[in-house]
């Protein structure tokens, strides 16, 4: 292997500029083991999955004397092109760093006062089991709350829940994409929904912000139809680096459904919508048309902010580029609390414009059980297999959050993810019964769920709290017991599934022995855990080379194949998108509902919330002295993740609140001053960041600071924490809102 140019294949977006550009050099600076004084013939380079984010992005791992020292793309996967971002970069600073936790804990002191005695596997997990069939024989299964982010862990993790008979069993994404995946299911049936941008010629983002919020390869293909001359127009509240690349529209938030409404009214106005798609796969059309029939430029101009030309302007430019045009759908999608509404208005005025299955559209995923229909795909369809399972117990009562309950709301919520926030609720209230054991994995409750204050005030009252991470979080400190995870560089994990436009099977396997060796990888904690508690028949498998090799029968792979190209996909299969030959093609195989149509009007939604087809909701705006407060990820950071990252941290180790100049002359605020933000009860102080790239009525800051563990030592106590001033109500599928809070802003 010849050694490598470090200055290559880093994606990094940062203030206004994205570029492919060098990588840390001060990882050699910080190594023990100096670049130079290391010889060429012990490095190896083993292939695996970046979990700096939880994107998996297919990473090429250096190592040498039995070190990583580098990581980059996998080069062979033409989607991500051999490049990572900022944060994949960071991985060996997260590796090595001293701070993590190496021994699993048991607390000794009271509940947040952070005194623990480290204890062996075997007493962490006779305490947890001791407790859980506690917490189970007074007050039932359904006690006990299960919280992770989504990912290859649930399946570990959650068995341990259902197997003794919880309905309350939740992932992160109420606070993250839930209302784009309500809005899709409703509408397609189907939620496995992408967008092809690397062909599309005009991308509308509604605060999609590519080059902050990275996927890297949506990023490459938002970049790649950059190059090919494509449009942009963004509309967020802030200037973010997406927004530098293109037209920005600064709109008032939560307006965003009047600029959608008013674009389906110009185009229809303007008969400028694809009549034939909209007559083949369509139902409810004349719904929306009616809907919409009162939404004009001159209406959602005094709604958004946005002057009607622009609007009609655009709504002009976006159905001539069909059907090679994306409104975009977003990702965190939680803006306002009828989210979900605005989510199926925009995949409706896609459908105006039939982009759908189409080069430069929207399509359906293509896992292999999606391929077997299609006979001239079906030799491609090399579907992973499921390890065996016992069925699990029917709970006994339903849950907590009234998720599957027909007739209301709670019917169209996926009862994979549930409504996170619901369990701080039902902690506190006991309604609609107690939750007395949470359990919580590659997750930070305190930092992630709208209302800290709360989220604290519930950890106080349970009976158990156990975490699972690689740090001690906040979470972790107020646990009673707190597992040390290893790091994704240490371990493997089941084989995942990351089909495109073609199927594609990603391993992670571990680059390096266990750093610290008393931790271990997620799914021998369950395991191990599920033993002790007599529930081994729901963990059918030796490890995890074991797991794999049964998940990989069906698909002719085994794990040597796997483990030495670390990607795969069919090989000679081209992108597959249903109408690419046919515009009349079938879809049925694409939608999942019963009717087999796009559902503009959604009975379901009709009967759950008396809005078959999305209809307009105001939402208040700040009155004159107070602010709408908005959040937002940084190219550099994770979410609740990475601020204790000693060489991220060291890059940016605090946020601050953004304001706009007018705003802050007029409170004779200055930039840099010291601040405290108030949103009534609650308060959080930070630095002001005066800008011309935020609307004069609103405020900003990057989301993950302001931690409260000092084990934390790097982050603790800097900088604003965002949901700790925004209150944990949630919108109408119990998503997370965070654009809806107004504050004040003072001198320190
Ligand atoms: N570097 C980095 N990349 C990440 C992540 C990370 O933490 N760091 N996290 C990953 C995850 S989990 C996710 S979900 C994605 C998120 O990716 P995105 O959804 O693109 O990112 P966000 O930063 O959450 O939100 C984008 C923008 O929404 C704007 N905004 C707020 N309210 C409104 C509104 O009402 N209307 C409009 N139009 N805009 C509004 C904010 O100003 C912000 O700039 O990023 C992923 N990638
Ligand atoms: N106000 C406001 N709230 C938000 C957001 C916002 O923009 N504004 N963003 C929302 C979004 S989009 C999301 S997705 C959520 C994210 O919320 P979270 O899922 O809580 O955030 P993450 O940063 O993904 O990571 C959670 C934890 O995983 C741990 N971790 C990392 N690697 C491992 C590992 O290998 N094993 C284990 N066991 N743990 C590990 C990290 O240390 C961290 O504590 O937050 C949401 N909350
Ligand atoms: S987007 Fe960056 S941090 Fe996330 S998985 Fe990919 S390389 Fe890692
Ligand atoms: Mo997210």
């Amino acid at each position: 292997m010849k050694r490598r140019n470090f200055l290559k294949g880093v994606l990094y977006g940062t203030g206004g500029t994205m570029a492919v550009m060098g990588g840390f050099g001060t990882f050699n600076r910080r190594d023990p083991l100096k670049a130079e004084a290391i010889s060429e013939d012990v490095e190896t380079t083993v292939f695996s999955s970046c979990e700096m984010c939880r994107n998996q992005c297919p990473i090429s791992v250096k190592v040498r004397d039995g070190k990583v020292f580098k990581i980059d793309g996998h080069p062979n996967d033409e989607a991500f092109g051999g490049v990572i971002c900022a944060r994949g970069n960071a991985g060996p600073s997260l590796l090595y760093d001293p701070q993590r936790i190496k021994k699993p804990m048991i607390r000794t002191g009271e509940r947040g006062e952070g005194k623990f005695k480290e204890v062996s596997w075997d007493e962490a997990y006779t305490y947890i089991a001791d407790n859980l069939y506690k917490v189970k024989d007074e007050y039932g299964g359904e006690a006990i709350a299960l919280a992770s982010r989504k990912g290859p862990h649930d399946w570990f993790f959650r068995s341990i829940g259902k197997a003794l008979g919880s309905p309350n069993v939740f992932s992160h994404e109420a606070t993250c994409p839930m209302a784009r995946t309500v809005a899709l299911d409703t509408t397609f049936g189907n939620e496995a929904f992408a967008a092809d941008y690397g062909n599309a010629k005009y991308i509308i983002s509604i605060g999609r912000n590519w080059f902050e919020g990275i996927h890297v390869a949506q990023a490459r293909a938002v970049s790649k139809a950059l190059s090919n001359g494509a449009k942009l127009v963004v509309l967020d509240p802030r200037f973010s680096v997406t927004a530098s690349k293109g037209e920005w529209l600064p709109i008032k938030a939560t307006t965003d459904m009047a600029f959608v409404m008013a674009m389906a009214n110009v185009m229809i106005q303007e008969k400028l919508y694809d009549e034939s798609f909209i007559s083949q796969y369509t139902e409810g059309f004349d719904k929306w048309a009616e809907e919409v029939k009162d939404k004009t430029p001159d209406w959602a101009e005094k709604e958004t902010g946005i002057p009607k030309e622009k609007i009609i302007r655009i709504s002009r430019e976006f159905a001539a580029a069909k059907p090679k045009a994306i409104l975009d759908f977003g990702w965190r999608t939680g803006y306002a609390t009828n989210d979900y509404q605005l989510r199926r208005a925009i995949m409706i005025v896609n459908m105006m414009i039939g982009n759908l299955e189409v080069p430069g559209g929207y399509y359906r995923t293509k896992p292999a059980s999606f391929l077997k229909d299609f006979p001239d795909q079906a030799a491609y369809a090399k579907g992973l297999g499921n390890v065996k399972q016992p069925s699990f117990p029917t709970p006994t009562k339903g849950r907590i959050d009234g998720t599957g309950v027909k007739g209301t709301l709670g019917q169209i919520i996926p009862a994979y993810d549930g409504a996170v926030g619901q369990i701080v609720e039902s902690i506190i209230t006991e309604k609609p019964y107690p939750i007395k054991a949470w359990l919580v994995h590659r997750f930070n409750p305190y930092i992630s769920i709208t209302g800290s204050p709360r989220v604290l005030e519930a950890f106080e009252k349970l009976d158990l709290l156990v975490t699972c991470d690689v740090y001690m979080t906040d979470t972790a400190y107020y646990s009673d017991v707190v597992l040390p995870e290893c790091t994704y560089l240490e371990r493997y994990e089941p084989v995942f599934d990351m089909s495109g436009l073609t199927p594609k099977y990603v391993i992670r396997q571990p680059a390096v022995p266990l750093v610290y060796p008393d931790t271990k990888p997620y799914w021998q904690i369950y395991k191990e855990l599920g033993e002790k508690m007599g529930l081994g028949d729901y963990f059918q498998f030796k490890d995890m080379e074991d797991f794999i090799t049964q998940q990989l029968t069906s698909t002719g792979l085994t794990l040597a194949n796997m483990k030495e190209i670390g990607v795969w996909t069919p090989p000679g299969m081209k992108a597959f998108y249903v109408r690419a030959n046919d515009a009349q093609a079938s879809l049925d195989n694409v939608l999942g509902n019963k009717s087999k149509k796009i559902e503009i009007f959604s009975q379901e939604v009709e009967e759950a919330a008396k809005q078959g087809v999305p209809k307009y909701v105001s939402h208040p705006q700040p009155e004159e002295g107070k602010f709408r407060f908005v959040q937002g990820k940084v190219a550099v950071h994770t979410n609740a993740g990475t601020a204790n990252i000693p060489i991220l941290n060291e890059l940016m180790s605090t946020n601050s609140l953004w304001m706009n100049t007018v705003s802050c002359t007029k409170l004779g605020l200055n930039d840099g001053d010291d601040i405290v933000i108030s949103s009534g009860k609650y308060e959080q102080k930070g630095k002001l960041k005066m800008t011309e790239g935020i609307r004069p009525d609103t405020v900003f800051c990057y989301h993950g600071f302001g931690r409260i563990s000092p084990e934390l030592k790097r982050a603790f106590g800097k900088g604003i924490n965002d949901n700790y001033l925004i209150p944990n109500e949630v919108g109408e599928i119990g998503n997370t809102v965070t654009s809806t809070t107004f504050v004040t802003i003072r001198k320190a």
